[in-house]
């Protein structure tokens, strides 16, 4: 079995296995003895340092600090205040810095140029995200032939907005130097390969195939799952029993907990679901005091703008909200700005009677999929998904499909939801299982595998797509 390289921004290294991209790197890694190269998660003065390899359970790590200088323009920068908001179209927030381009570019240098001589003529080159557009040309251009794929984790938007970008062809170019490039959806392999015939002249071989400089570049949609059964369990673990005994009390008569689970970030559309909270408070006043709304809300990358700015209209909201609709008994929104950890969250999951699922877009959104997992099929919540969740592609026969925008809509959903007979929640239910249990994050990991490495023999698993 051939050796496995991924590359990612952030490793695995010294934390927990868990959550998406982490579990399925780790186990492909733990399998293959391969080797995981990305950032130490460590920003180290302005001197510049190599690499510090380190060996967890037969995996070998291979991590480099960033400098000040590195951690602002590439990651705070470039990556998070440029690509980030036109990959989740939008522009209106992106920030274009030519500097900050300067350095994304050298940080890729950088990197491939330290990954290189670590490579062996016969490995697949695994590189992750949007942080890493142009990595796979830098190493063809040190001199990598070998067999190198390439993962976006967010979505892809279509040609008018990634052109927005001012360097997007040479970031689209880059993505190009790869033998297959990987998305969440059909429709962000499709945009992107519309953007590549309009844009660098590529040829489209046919849905899954484009032709670049005489080169098959393999383009395809791997929708990334998560460890279902692992997270069924534990959802029944002590911990996640007692997150529930804690919750209850405050749960009211009826015990129905709607909850909303997010990395505090524009693209996951909490002020559209604290609104939808409001307008279904305003229609339905026998609700008043019967459900519990709780909205999980860790802060991140505080330190770019507009997420701070997100904050404050969050705890606006919330504020508005609960004095307008909240009572001596009862506060309809509970927001917590804190993370919790995935045995708590699988509990919370567990009870609650409405997975509330609204990203404004995602690229895929694993909560939705955390929520099915949890779910006791004999009395299954609902979900109510936005349509522009990547989950949506596949989840759209059991999940309740809303417009975020449409925060009328939302609410009747949300309506529909808590009064939804059992019958029609189990129907619902199994069909979500069915693609959660089926195509989860070993099938993801095999499918993509499977492509990137044609030869191998994989791990004996079968992949339809
Ligand atoms: P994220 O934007 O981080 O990931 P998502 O897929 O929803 O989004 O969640 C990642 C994980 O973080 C989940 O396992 C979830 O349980 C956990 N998490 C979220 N909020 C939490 C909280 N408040 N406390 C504790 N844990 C929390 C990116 C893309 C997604 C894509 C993934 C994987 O933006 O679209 O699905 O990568 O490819």
């Amino acid at each position: 079995m051939k050796r496995l390289v991924g590359v990612s921004n952030r490793t695995a290294a010294g934390g927990p296995k868990a959550g998406g991209l982490a579990v399925a790197l780790w186990d492909a890694l733990v399998q293959r003895k391969g080797l995981w190269f990305g950032w130490s998660g460590e920003v180290a003065g302005t001197a510049r340092r190599g690499v510090e390899l380190f060996e967890e359970e037969g995996v070998e790590f291979a991590v480099t600090d960033l400098t000040e200088a590195e951690h602002e323009g590439y990651y705070l920068g470039y990556a998070n205040r440029a690509l980030w908001p036109v990959l989740h179209y939008r522009v209106d927030l992106a920030n274009f810095d030519e500097e900050q381009y300067d350095c994304y570019r050298d940080v890729n240098r950088r990197f491939a140029k330290l990954l290189y001589p670590r490579l062996r003529e016969d490995d697949l080159v695994w590189i992750h995200d949007y942080h890493f557009f142009p990595m796979a040309q830098d190493l063809r251009d040190l001199g990598w032939t070998g067999r190198t794929g390439f993962f976006l984790h967010v979505p892809f938007p279509p040609p008018e907005i990634f052109k927005s970008v001012p360097d997007h062809r040479a970031l689209a170019k880059g993505v190009c130097a790869n033998d297959v490039i990987g998305f969440q959806t059909v429709s962000d392999r499709d945009n992107f390969a519309k953007y590549s015939v309009a844009e660098l002249g590529a040829k489209q071989l046919d849905d899954e195939a484009l032709s670049l400089d005489g080169r098959r570049i393999a383009i395809r949609a791997y929708p990334i799952g998560i460890d279902a059964v692992e997270f069924q369990k534990l959802s029944h673990s002590e911990e996640a029993k007692a997150a529930i005994e804690r919750i209850e009390p405050f749960l009211g008569d009826s015990r129905a907990l709607i909850l909303g689970v997010d990395r505090m970030d524009y693209s996951k559309g909490i002020p559209n679901r604290f609104q939808a909270v409001g307008r279904l408070l305003d229609n339905a006043p026998e609700l008043h005091g019967k459900i519990a709304y709780t909205q999980i809300a860790p802060p991140s990358r505080t330190k770019v703008e507009e997420y701070a700015e997100l904050r404050e209209q969050l705890d606006s909201l919330a504020g508005r909200i609960n004095g307008d609709y909240g009572d001596l008994d009862w506060i309809p929104i509970r927001y917590l700005a804190r993370s919790y950890n995935r045995d708590q969250l699988a509990g919370l999951y567990r009870i609650a009677r409405v997975g509330l699922v609204t990203p404004l877009h995602d690229g895929m959104n694993l909560v939705a999929k955390e929520y099915v997992a949890a779910q006791d099929p004999e009395d299954p919540g609902v979900l109510v998904l936005s349509q522009f969740a990547g989950a949506a592609e596949q989840l759209k026969d059991g999940a309740l499909l809303v417009n975020p925008h449409d925060t009328a809509g939302t609410a009747d959903a949300i309506h529909e939801a808590l009064t939804m007979p059992l019958a029609e929640r189990k129907r619902r239910h199994e069909a979500l299982a069915e693609v959660v249990f089926g195509q989860d994050i070993a099938w993801w990991r095999e499918a993509f595998l499977a492509d990137l490495d044609p030869s191998g023999n994989g791990s004996g698993s079968v992949v339809s797509l």
